[in-house]
């Protein structure tokens, strides 16, 4: 009966994007968008945004053949996706790929493997992901089904930021200034920020819904710099996924969700009042600095005919860091996992900072003190080169990287204290990397410092899922900490937002052979060099090794 009404949903809901669908073309092209009145080119997929949405089963391969009909080099990555062995496809530009020019074609192959739920795909070049975005949704397989009842229907929710000026432009003025990047002037719902902005009335994302049903929102966070807290006016939401993962059903008002994430809400219509809601999201600003501080709406309408004014939800205050942690801290994985190492053979810990590199002689830099604004993992702020790391490490071809990257922060100091040594803000300027050997249970502590400005980083690997065992405020504490960790049933996450001025350690085994990228979500302090890699060896096995490349990988 469950398996029946399973193949029905499947049938009305997905058969026709989905069913033997296993090939996609990805035209990236400039094409012309009104917001806030204005018009601009921007970089698409398909002349849409947000892109079109990629539909799987777990299990399956796809293969999306992306043709570069626009002016930049670009590279797609598919967040969330483990890509198992497979790292010639991941994406990032000159981590494990050269970019593809443009008037050139490069065939991704999608490896789906543990991933159930939601997660998305992204340009992985310089801010080029600010359009250049898309929903994942991977359906169980073929005899299984959702660990709730079968939703009505499913809603993506999208959430973006929009700016007036061309974004490659605010991030080259941002890098040539070395100051700060012009805030954005909007977030957006599917695309539209919604009728709260001056001049955008009509630009409104509305579902359409029916009283007493259920919906799945598939919401995905791909705004560039921002957390961001959502809400639906007189709706609670219960969370039944993370980052492509079960959760135990998780009832709550409102949530917050960092660049990269991606929840799966079950809403239940079932307001007593009222036939229209406002749907809202805004930041979430933890630092001591300038936010986009807008409200983007979208609706949520019971009844088409009508045109009441919708209420608004109440969200959390921009730097209510207490709503934040709350949240985050409601979220467990469904099962007691099985795959979560009890013991650990390496802990690494790393320092996640904000910095300052010193203005080239003769210029005056628009960051902190006349300098230029930096960041950086282990002291260390990632030089992205102009060769890919998985060639080089592949190829075994000298001067690309090196293997430095420590397992400890080089100086230890109170990382979350006041006032610290001027001295300290100033990192080295490097493209280490950390290798670890095949099978290892790995943790990592990121340690968030005091440096300049302390904030929330949503720390991001690819090639995995991680448990997240613990947050915390202040220094992490080798001896103390660990007693308060979750071993049962920690959220399994692709991006964890490492708590202003705390911590947050994780654990996965090393088990996917390749060169993986990590680093903060906020794409201001990855391109300030908020980054490193990791080296994955291969294993002994027979399917312990990474897999050949194909033989038409993008040339530099
Ligand atoms: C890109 O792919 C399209 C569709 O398969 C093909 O028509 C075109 O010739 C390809 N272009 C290049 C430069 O390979
Ligand atoms: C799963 O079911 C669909 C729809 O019946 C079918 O097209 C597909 O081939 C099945 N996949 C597998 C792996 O059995
Ligand atoms: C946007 O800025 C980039 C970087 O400066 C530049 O190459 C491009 O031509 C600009 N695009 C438009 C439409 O002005
Ligand atoms: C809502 O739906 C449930 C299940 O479909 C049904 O049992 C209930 O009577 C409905 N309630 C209303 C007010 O329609
Ligand atoms: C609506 O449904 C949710 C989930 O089933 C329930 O918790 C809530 O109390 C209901 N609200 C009303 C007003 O019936
Ligand atoms: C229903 O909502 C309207 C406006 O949205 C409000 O004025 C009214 O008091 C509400 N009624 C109840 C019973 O909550
Ligand atoms: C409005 O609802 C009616 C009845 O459900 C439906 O026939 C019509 O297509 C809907 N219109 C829009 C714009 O959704
Ligand atoms: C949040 O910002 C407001 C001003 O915008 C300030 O009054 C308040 O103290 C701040 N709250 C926290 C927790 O920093
Ligand atoms: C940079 O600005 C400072 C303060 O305005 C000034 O004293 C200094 O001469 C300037 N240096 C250069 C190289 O322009
Ligand atoms: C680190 O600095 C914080 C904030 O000033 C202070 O509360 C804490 O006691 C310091 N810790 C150590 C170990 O000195
Ligand atoms: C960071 O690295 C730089 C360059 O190697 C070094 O001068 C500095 O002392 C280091 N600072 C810390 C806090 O580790
Ligand atoms: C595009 O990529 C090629 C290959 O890596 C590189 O030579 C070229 O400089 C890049 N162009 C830009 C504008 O970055
Ligand atoms: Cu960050």
């Amino acid at each position: 009966m469950k398996f029946a009404s399973f193949l029905l949903f499947f049938g009305l809901l997905v058969c026709q994007a989905w069913a033997g669908t296993n090939q996609y073309d990805f035209i990236i092209q400039e094409t012309p968008y009104t917001r806030l009145c204005e018009t601009k080119n921007i970089l698409t997929v398909n002349g849409q945004f947000p892109g079109p949405t990629i539909y799987a089963q777990k299990g399956d391969t796809i293969l999306v053949n992306v043709m570069n009909q626009g002016d930049y080099n670009i590279t797609l990555h598919w967040h969330g996706l483990s890509q198992p062995r497979n790292p010639w496809f991941d994406g990032p530009e000159y981590v494990t790929q050269c970019p593809i020019q443009p008037g050139s074609n490069f065939t991704y192959r999608l490896i789906f493997s543990e991933e159930e739920g939601t997660i998305w795909w992204h340009a992985h070049s310089d801010w080029d992901r600010a359009t250049v975005h898309g929903a994942v949704i991977v359906y169980p397989q073929n005899g299984t089904t959702f660990p709730f009842s079968i939703p009505d229907k499913e809603i993506p929710i999208i959430l973006a930021e929009w700016w007036k000026a061309n974004v490659s432009q605010v991030l080259a003025d941002a890098l040539s200034t070395g100051g700060t990047p012009l805030l954005s002037d909007a977030f957006t719902i599917n695309g539209q920020p919604g009728d709260i902005y001056s001049c955008s009335s009509s630009d409104t994302f509305t579902a359409q819904v029916e009283r007493n049903k259920t919906y799945l929102l598939r919401v995905i966070n791909a705004a560039l710099n921002n957390e961001l807290f959502f809400a639906i006016a007189g709706h609670g939401l219960t969370i039944v996924g993370t980052d492509a993962s079960y959760t135990k059903p998780y009832a709550t008002d409102y949530i917050m969700i960092t660049p990269g994430q991606t929840m799966d809400i079950l809403l239940h219509t079932n307001a007593t009042n009222g036939t229209r809601f406002y749907m809202a999201a805004s930041s979430y600003g933890s630092a001591d600095i300038p936010y986009d501080v807008t409200t983007a709406t979208a609706i949520l309408q019971y009844n088409n005919m009508t045109t009441d004014t919708p209420l608004l939800p109440s969200l959390p205050e921009f730097n209510d860091t207490k709503a934040a942690t709350d949240f985050v801290a409601g979220l467990r994985s469904l099962d007691a996992p099985a795959g979560l190492p009890e013991t650990v053979d390496e802990r690494i810990t790393i320092t996640v900072s904000v910095n300052l590199l010193p203005c080239e002689p003769g210029r005056n830099c628009t960051g902190a003190n006349y300098d230029r604004f930096a960041a950086s993992l282990n002291n260390i702020s990632f030089e992205t080169g102009n060769r890919d790391i998985l060639e080089a490490y592949y190829e075994n071809i000298s001067g690309v990287y090196g293997t430095g990257f420590p397992a400890e922060p080089p100086v230890k100091f109170n990382f979350t204290g006041e006032n610290l040594p001027g001295s300290y803000l100033f990192p080295g300027r490097e493209t280490e990397v950390r290798v670890v050997e095949y099978n290892r249970s790995l943790e990592i502590v990121f340690q968030g410092t005091n440096l300049l400005a302390s904030e929330n980083h949503p720390m991001h690997l690819h090639g995995y899922s991680f448990y997240v065992v613990g947050r915390g405020f202040g220094n992490f504490d080798e001896s103390k900490d660990p007693l308060s960790y979750n071993l049962v049933d920690p959220p399994y996450e692709n991006t964890v937002g490492v708590p202003k001025s705390g911590w947050a350690a994780i654990r996965f085994r090393a088990r996917n052979p390749g060169v993986w990228f990590m680093h903060c979500h906020i794409d201001t302090h990855s391109s300030w060099g908020m980054d490193t890699v990791l080296i994955v060896k291969n294993g002994e096995g027979k399917d312990e090794g990474m897999l050949p490349p194909p033989s038409y990988m993008p040339p530099c």
